[in-house]
């Protein structure tokens, strides 16, 4: 056991530090991904969540507390960083204006206030000794943002469990493991190589005997999920998984997401450039983080056509249904969406299962997604997973009929990260329902069609002027621009759309979808124009 803390903070120290990393004149605001800016901007910032994670670790009665050093699918000259809760979940939104509140102490002086503030407000016994666990991507500002982060946890007196190079999934993992063992519950090993084996071991028994699909090719979008995949495909046998691995340079600079990866592809429509698409051959990108993933592929015409969230959401419910009542249980299996959902899938999906519609990010997701025994959550974009409910676990686990099917399920309950979105076990998820259905991407693509659809980003003075209701499915202020969009709607075969404000760009999002490609362009082109100008109205 670690030895407790002093009861009160090394004001001194803190101080000192705290001047090593001086604050720019820039706010900041701890978002949907955490804080996320241009990488020099953010030496502060990740000193002082190194403090905050401390205090989140005694707060929880010394629980692991994970920070992960990324920007995701942004490019390399940003950074970002998130803290990662005790069950591998995102850090609890009543600690968000904490984060915030730190990040934007103005000296010293008030970072200790601010540090004594929130001390009192949520009653931390400083005396807890506290664990941290922080990784970080492959950007080439991580090595001085971690450095950074230790001085911060240093000058709280917490050491830190260094966990390297990993993608915001594996911290994830590890987070979950460290809390875990010896429990019950225990996730697994809490070390990369535990990680690895864990998800090859429930692959293989998912995939043994089958017939092999051919080679599925990967764009790692230049990132860290490159050295995560290489770690992995040494673990697992190429007669099980044959990977051809592309995209992987994760040392020339500005590289990392360039013209590639999840993100490009899922806004461009369109595979990263040099990509030649073999007919009917399935491709796939990470992001830089590898916590999303989107599949494509072309048909005979060379027709590009994508398999986003929504199609992974409706291929992998369908086959944990089908597992759960061959296997002989009762579990009911929901999905979770958000506005971003093409209303094809939303429609093929109602008519199966129990939908959900939540405000976009992956907290909100997660939530709705435990509420069920077998939650799948997936956005459109990529980020997703499966969430098996303990009761759901306890009842696969303690069914008394053994059967293939049940060994199937255990096995997806291994494959599948629970802890929060997973490019590498999403991806090990889609190849075996393929491989179970025999499927190649023709037949997965062939449940629904999705409607055209735009997404566009509008600039505007204020995007706090913008608000939202119903999942962000209607947009309440400024006052008038629903009415507006749902008159056009209105007009429109299988019209949608809606107008957001962004969590992490400062601009407006509006989406649009209709029955056709030239509708579905009409509508965003007139309810950008509309948003432009309501935002005008309303920052005058
Ligand atoms: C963040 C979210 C992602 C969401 C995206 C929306 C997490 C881990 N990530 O990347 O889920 O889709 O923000 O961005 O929650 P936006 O608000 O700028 O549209
Ligand atoms: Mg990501």
């Amino acid at each position: 056991m670690a030895a407790a803390s002093p009861a009160t903070l090394n004001e001194v120290v803190i101080k000192h530090r705290s001047s090593l990393h001086p604050r720019p004149d820039v706010t900041f605001a701890y978002g949907t991904a955490g804080f996320r800016t241009s990488a020099d901007l953010l030496d502060s910032v990740i000193f002082r969540v190194g403090l905050l994670a401390a205090l989140r670790s005694k707060k929880l009665g010394g629980k692991v507390i994970g920070v992960m050093v990324t920007a995701s699918h942004n490019p390399e000259k940003d950074n970002g960083v998130k803290l990662v809760d005790p069950m591998g979940e995102m850090l609890h939104s009543s600690w968000e204006a904490y984060a915030t509140q730190l990040a934007n102490a103005l000296s010293a002086e008030a970072l200790i206030a601010a540090l004594q503030q929130i001390i009192l407000a949520a009653e931390i016994d400083l005396t807890v000794p506290a664990t941290v666990v922080y990784g970080h991507d492959t950007r080439p500002s991580c090595p001085g943002l971690v450095k950074a982060l230790e001085d911060g946890l240093e000058s709280i007196g917490v050491k830190g469990i260094a966990a390297g190079l990993v993608t915001t999934p594996q911290l994830h993992y590890l987070v979950r493991c460290y809390n875990t063992q010896g429990t019950k519950e225990a996730y697994g090993e809490a070390t990369l190589e535990g990680y690895y084996q864990k998800l090859a071991a429930a692959y293989t028994t998912l995939a043994k005997g089958r017939h092999l699909l051919p080679a599925l090719t990967i764009d790692c979008a230049n990132g860290v999920g490159a050295p995560a995949l290489k770690a992995f495909s040494s673990v697992i046998s190429h007669d099980i998984l044959p990977l051809i691995i592309t995209r992987d340079d994760t040392t020339t600079r500005g590289a990392l997401n360039s013209e590639c990866g999840a993100d490009y592809v899922k806004t461009k429509q369109q595979a990263p450039p040099g990509t030649t698409l073999v007919p009917y051959q399935r491709y796939c990108s990470y992001d830089g983080d590898a916590d999303r993933i989107v599949y494509y592929y072309a048909d005979d015409k060379g027709v590009f056509h994508l398999l986003d969230g929504d199609k992974i959401a409706g291929l992998v419910a369908g086959f944990i249904m089908d597992l759960v009542k061959e296997a002989g249980l009762e579990l009911e299996v929901g999905v979770v969406q958000t506005a971003y959902a093409n209303g094809a899938s939303t429609e093929y999906l109602t008519n199966k299962v129990p939908t959900t519609c939540v405000p976009t990010g992956v907290k909100h997701l997660h939530h709705a997604a435990e509420s069920y025994p077998i939650g799948v959550y997936f956005e459109a974009n990529g980020h997703g997973t499966v969430l098996f409910s303990p009761t759901a676990l306890s009842t696969i686990a303690s069914h008394p009929t053994p059967s293939p099917a049940l060994a199937n399920l255990q096995a997806v309950t291994e494959v599948i990260n629970q802890t929060v979105g997973d490019a590498l076990s999403d991806m090990l998820l889609v190849e075996t329902v393929l491989l179970h259905r025999k499927w190649g991407p023709g037949e997965w693509d062939a449940a629904y069609t999705d409607l055209p659809n735009r997404l566009v980003k509008v600039f505007v003075k204020d995007r706090y002027a913008f608000s939202t209701e119903d999942a962000e499915r209607k947009v309440v202020t400024p006052e008038g621009l629903q009415a507006g969009v749902e008159a056009i709607v209105g007009k429109t075969e299988k019209g949608r759309s809606f107008v957001r404000p962004s969590g992490t760009e400062d601009c407006v999002r509006v989406y649009a979808e209709a029955a056709t490609r030239e509708l579905a362009d009409g509508e965003s082109t007139f309810s950008r124009r509309r948003a432009l100008n309501e935002a005008k109205q309303a920052n005058d």
